[in-house]
């Protein structure tokens, strides 16, 4: 029997097989989970539909975060079939292309920082309050996803980065305001990994290399491997655990010179 059996999870940010959102979806059925997912538009409907079959599920709803309307039917209709949530995850950024070229200071503007921030991290307040009255007093456990760019600076990551530190400043927040209820609110700090949020991006693959490299074990994570500490995170495993942001990077966060930078470097091993 697994961890989850008999929780009741919503995905938000599932847009391929590829997304961090859909390594969570199989990782949560794999420990017994029974799940419901949102999609962004209509074109990724059937890739959707396609995932939630693939883990058991039929239950797949539109949800566009920027419309509070959109935000509210989910629930309504997700209560015609489930009596109460237990976990819901948040796994959505986005900023408009421009904002994530050249230097911060160069590309911010007033409209771009909006839209990051409302979309990357209030996203995750508007679905916590939505999604509250019917996790509460049953164990229930809220995550996001975030990156490192959050607390340093990335070349490119721009306002993606300060949105970062504020959903990472709404994760403790949240916790806060959701604590008496007995919800939990986490987030994870996933390493750099290949999906669609980043395709496109100038000296991707580059900076892949690099931290993958960095790792003490010399490569990246995978979105298997965020899964399943997700799945733990959001299970009774976790109950002591409220919060805080937990770095899934296999150790990039934690390293001052890596090894494989000393080498490149010209310098003795010994
Ligand atoms: P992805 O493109 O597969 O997922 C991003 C999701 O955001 C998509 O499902 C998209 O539909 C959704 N989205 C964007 N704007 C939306 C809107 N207005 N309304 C509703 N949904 C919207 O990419 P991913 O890498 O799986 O990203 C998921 C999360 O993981 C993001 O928060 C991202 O910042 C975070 N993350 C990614 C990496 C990485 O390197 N890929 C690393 C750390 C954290
Ligand atoms: O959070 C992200 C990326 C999120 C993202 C991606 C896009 C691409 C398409 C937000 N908005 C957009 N807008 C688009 O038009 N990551 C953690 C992945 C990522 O993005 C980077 C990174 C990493 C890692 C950008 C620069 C540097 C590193």
């Amino acid at each position: 029997m697994g961890f989850l059996t008999g929780k009741r999870a919503l995905i938000v940010g599932v847009a391929s097989d590829r997304s961090i959102a859909a390594g969570i979806a199989h990782a949560m059925h794999a420990q017994g989970a029974e799940l419901a997912f949102t999609y962004q538009t209509e074109k990724l409907k059937s890739r959707v539909d396609k995932i939630a079959a693939a883990t058991g599920s039929s239950l797949t709803f539109p949800c566009e975060v920027t419309s509070d309307d959109e935000i509210e039917s989910v629930f309504a209709e997700l209560a015609k079939s489930w009596d109460g949530i237990d976990i819901l995850v948040h796994s959505v950024a986005f900023a408009p292309r421009e904002q994530l070229q050249g230097t911060y200071a160069d590309a911010v503007t007033r409209e771009g920082f909006s839209i990051a921030h409302d979309i990357s991290s209030y996203s995750f307040a508007a679905l916590a309050k939505a999604a509250a009255p019917m996790m509460e007093g049953r164990n229930g456990s809220m995550l996001t996803l975030t990156y490192l760019g959050a607390i340093r600076s990335m070349p490119g990551y721009n306002v993606m980065g300060v949105a970062k530190a504020s959903l990472e400043a709404n994760v403790r927040y949240l916790a806060q305001s959701f604590g008496s209820k007995g919800i939990r609110v986490n987030g994870i700090s996933a390493g750099p990994i290949r999906t669609l949020a980043a395709a496109g991006i100038r000296d991707f693959r580059k900076m892949l290399d690099f931290c993958e490299r960095a790792t003490p074990r010399g490569h990246g994570v995978t979105i298997e491997e965020v899964g399943n500490a997700a799945a733990f995170m959001c299970s009774d495993l976790a109950s002591g655990i409220t919060g805080e942001i937990t770095y899934v990077d296999a150790g990039f966060n934690g390293v001052g010179i890596s090894e494989s930078v000393l080498e490149a470097w010209g310098a003795d091993a010994s």
